[in-house]
């Protein structure tokens, strides 16, 4: 599983690796953002072609650029280049000219592909035919599309219940395609719908539901405009969300505060030239962040219960001007038991773990207490550890304190990953459906659809490695690479009799899978999608719940590819026949009647064909956004959190597991993670120099990562030491190179979502 182009040989294991490291003085952005786009295109689309696509992104007749799920400008507004750097990549990777056929398969074992690096494998190109993997044949080959279709509703038809089947979806799948697929796992009988949103946002989700009656952020673009200060929590925009950057640039210039709570100085965060800017590029940069704030690794809780501390105290001091007594009254519940829980709550544990000073901590409520209207983001740095629901809910207790929720400058800003994550939410690609959506979904189609809970994504995999699951089918997605515990969720769909990946390009779950492997390849974002002889556009929710739509024009990869939909469709013939009270391909003749029927179903898509036309898409309602409470007790509500406990034994570091600069999730593009000035490798442990040193190791340095959980121990050979600036007792190392660390097991109350964040390890000399 490891990444071979790094791993050290076993027989030979060096001790030192040259890791080039190099501080990256300049501002996030700019000219080293232009060169590395030029590279990336050039690699696989050729220059002209990829400028042509590249035209296309975010426009309103255009593609919604399948990088991530930051809203767009509003549609008068944009320029003719909203794209960002990572986005550009993910075109271009998307966009590639290479392809993987039948005759690459049948020239490469899948004994071979194993051996070859995840890098390696996403580089070789396009998938072009369906392909199948036979149980005991050592070779993938080519297949017909209705005979996978037959393939698939056999083994499915075969199972003894429903629920031993697994309908995984990532978030770049639309919402049309979405709603199908759930729609085709309830008529077969099952809620088995984990996402990647369950190892993503989930913890924001049920945090923002419990608190606030939403599981989604409740501010708007506009409101970036509107806000006198904005903290950025567990988030590196720099990288994973880079035209974030424009808008707090914007921010940052008419004097809002910008406050950046990280274990990490990240890049992105300190300054900001912006790209498509000339002067920016001649190195005009905007210093963006007002206060750092370098929080140990799952100190926030410690961190944001001192700063509400600061401000009850500022209110005491003098009262009536600091807390918004009227918002509290009205709209909240709980006030009581958290201010004289929080004043019972001694400071030496959150400055102990928190690591700040009382004045930094001072500083950020300064900030806050100044502010009129505050937006508080976060990302995985707040979701992935085992306290992941009640990082979100201090955060909403912040935010409460001075009425920040519903309205103009102030809210929640939870900021999604995939492009489409929130929108397959929304439209029913969850493993606990809410009672009145089955019911709707039931009227409409004519169907009773199941009732009882399904598996999430953690649990999916517990019930493969012990045979409750038996079928892993996978809307689009990396599953065996961007889930915790590689080798044991390798052995999990090992176990299996059929796994299916539906996708657009080789990755690692195409060869670690169960007796019989297919791969289903479809038709890409940016491509177009004609059925029953008329062009189809699809759409997508972003972060701030604006639906827009998407139309793909270049000509597709191969003749032979089908859009999502169209293979959903294919399955669900195949499985259900005439048990099926839906005509299918009636449906998928035209994506209309998909919305038509999403429409009907789903709350607030009212004329959604209609609005989806309108340049710029439509925004979908949200309770909180105009102060109503859909909580259990119909308020806001204040929560009482504890203070996780963090026990570190001598030699022991919390390690986060994060993303480079070069690269979307499983897919690596490149070796480089430039803003950190870490060049041509990513078996590296990020560490701080005077842990370096205390620990008696040097830079370049090769240790085996020891991860310790309730007695077990898993190893990860072969990282190089390299120095960054972090908090002691802090390391960090890349995703998903580090997930054999993480426990299945070790993961986040209530949300379920692995604590990728929050992993203990030791070093070991290699
Ligand atoms: N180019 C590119 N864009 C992407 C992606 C990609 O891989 N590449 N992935 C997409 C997806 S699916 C997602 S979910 C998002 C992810 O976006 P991010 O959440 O920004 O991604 P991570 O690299 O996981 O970064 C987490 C950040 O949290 C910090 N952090 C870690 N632990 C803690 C902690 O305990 N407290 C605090 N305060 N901070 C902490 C880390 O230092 C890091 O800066 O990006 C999306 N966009
Ligand atoms: N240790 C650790 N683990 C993590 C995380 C972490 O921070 N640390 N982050 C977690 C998070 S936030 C997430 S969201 C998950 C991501 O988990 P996934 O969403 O499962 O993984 P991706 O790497 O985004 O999936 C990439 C694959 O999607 C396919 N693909 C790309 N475009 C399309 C398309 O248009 N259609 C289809 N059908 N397929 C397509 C390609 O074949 C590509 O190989 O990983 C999680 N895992
Ligand atoms: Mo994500």
């Amino acid at each position: 599983m490891h990444d071979p182009d790094q791993r050290p040989p076993a027989d030979r294991r060096p001790t030192r690796r040259d890791v080039a490291t190099e501080p990256y003085d300049h501002a996030a952005g700019g000219a080293g953002a232009i060169a590395s786009v030029g590279r990336e295109l050039w690699r696989h689309t050729g220059l002209v072609r990829g400028a042509k696509l590249l035209l296309q992104v975010n426009q309103a007749d255009g593609f919604d650029c399948p990088g991530c799920a930051w809203p767009d400008p509003p549609a008068d507004e944009r320029t003719r280049f909203e794209f960002c750097e990572n986005g550009a990549k993910a075109v271009a990777a998307e966009g590639t000219k290479r392809r993987v056929g039948p005759d690459f398969f049948a020239q490469w074992s899948v004994a071979d592909l194993e051996a070859q690096s995840d890098h390696w494998l996403e580089a070789q190109g396009r998938l072009t035919h369906p392909m199948v993997r036979r149980p005991g044949a050592t070779h993938y080959a080519p297949i017909a599309w209705d005979e996978a279709f037959a393939l698939v509703g056999d083994a499915l038809r075969d199972l003894d219940s429903p629920d031993e089947a697994v309908f995984y979806t990532s978030g770049r799948t639309s919402n049309e395609a979405a709603f199908l697929y759930q729609l085709f796992a309830r008529q077969f009988g099952t809620n088995n719908l984990p996402d990647c949103s369950n190892m993503c946002h989930e913890s924001s989700g049920r945090g923002l539901g419990w608190s606030i009656g939403v599981g989604k952020g409740t501010v708007g673009l506009e409101d970036f405009d509107r806000a006198d200060a904005i903290f950025v929590i567990g988030q590196n925009p720099g990288t994973n969300h880079p035209r974030m950057l424009t808008t707090l640039e914007r921010a940052a210039k008419r004097g809002c505060a910008i406050v950046s709570v990280n274990p990490m100085l990240e890049k992105g965060l300190v300054r900001f030239a912006h790209p498509q800017k000339p002067l920016a590029i001649l190195g005009q940069s905007t210093p963006l962040c007002t206060l750092h704030l370098p929080v140990r690794i799952n100190g926030d809780v410690a961190l944001l219960k001192g700063l509400m501390k600061v401000v009850l105290e500022r209110e005491a001091a003098a009262p009536g001007t600091v807390l918004d007594h009227d918002f509290i009254a009205e709209h909240t519940e709980g006030f009581e038991a958290f201010r004289s829980a929080l004043e019972a709550t001694p400071w030496a544990p959150l400055l102990e773990q928190s690591g700040l000073s009382r004045e930094q901590i001072e500083q950020a409520a300064d900030l806050y207490c100044r502010s009129e209207a505050t937006i508080v983001c976060w990302a995985m740095g707040l979701t992935q550890h085992k306290n992941g629901v009640g990082n979100v809910r201090e955060v909403v207790n912040l935010l409460l304190l001075r009425g920040n929720l519903g309205r103009p400058g102030a809210g929640a800003c939870p900021v999604r990953g995939h492009s489409n994550v929130q929108g397959d939410r929304t439209v029913g690609i969850v493993e606990r459906p809410k009672p009145a959506f089955l019911e709707r979904l039931g009227a409409r189609f004519d169907f009773t659809p199941p009732a009882e809970h399904g598996l999430d994504v953690v649990e999916s995999i517990h019930a493969l490695h012990d045979g409750r699951a038996k079928v892993f089918v996978g809307m689009g997605g990396n599953f065996v690479a961007a889930t915790p515990d590689t080798d044991y969720t390798a052995e999990a769909l090992r176990r299996a009799r059929l796994t299916v990946q539906v996708s657009t390009r080789l990755n690692r779950s195409h060869l670690i899978g169960g007796d019989t492997m297919l791969i289903l390849p479809c038709l890409g974002r940016t491509e177009e999608d004609v059925q029953a002889g008329a062009p189809q556009f699809v759409s997508v929710e972003n972060s701030m719940s604006i639906v827009s739509q998407s139309r793909g024009r270049r000509p597709p990869a191969s003749d032979q590819l089908r859009s999502e939909p169209a293979i959903v469709a294919g399955l669900a013939k195949a499985t259900l026949g005439d048990r099926s009270t839906v005509d299918w391909d009636h449906l998928v003749a035209d994506y209309d009647r998909v919305r038509d029927a999403i429409e009907a179903v789903v709350p607030g898509f009212d004329d959604y064909n209609a609005r989806v036309r309108v340049p710029g898409g439509f925004l979908l309602p949200n309770g909180a956004r105009d102060r109503v409470w859909r909580t259990a007790v119909g308020k806001a509500r204040f929560s009482v959190n504890r203070l996780p406990e963090i026990d570190l034994a001598p030699g022991q570091y919390l390690m986060m597991t994060v993303r480079s600069h070069d690269q979307y999730n499983t897919t690596v593009y490149g070796l480089d993670d430039r803003y950190r000035g870490i060049y041509g490798a990513r078996r590296v442990v990020m560490m701080d120099p005077a842990d370096i040193t205390a620990a008696g190791l040097d830079e370049g340095r090769v240790v085996d990562l020891v991860s310790h959980f309730r007695g077990e121990e898993r190893v990860a050979p072969g990282f190089a030491v390299v120095a960054q600036s972090l908090p002691r007792g802090c390391v960090a190392t890349y995703f998903p190179e580090a997930n054999v660390l993480v426990p299945a097991r070790h993961v986040a109350d209530e949300s379920n979502t692995p604590a990728s964040k929050s992993v203990v390890v030791t070093l070991r000399p290699a």
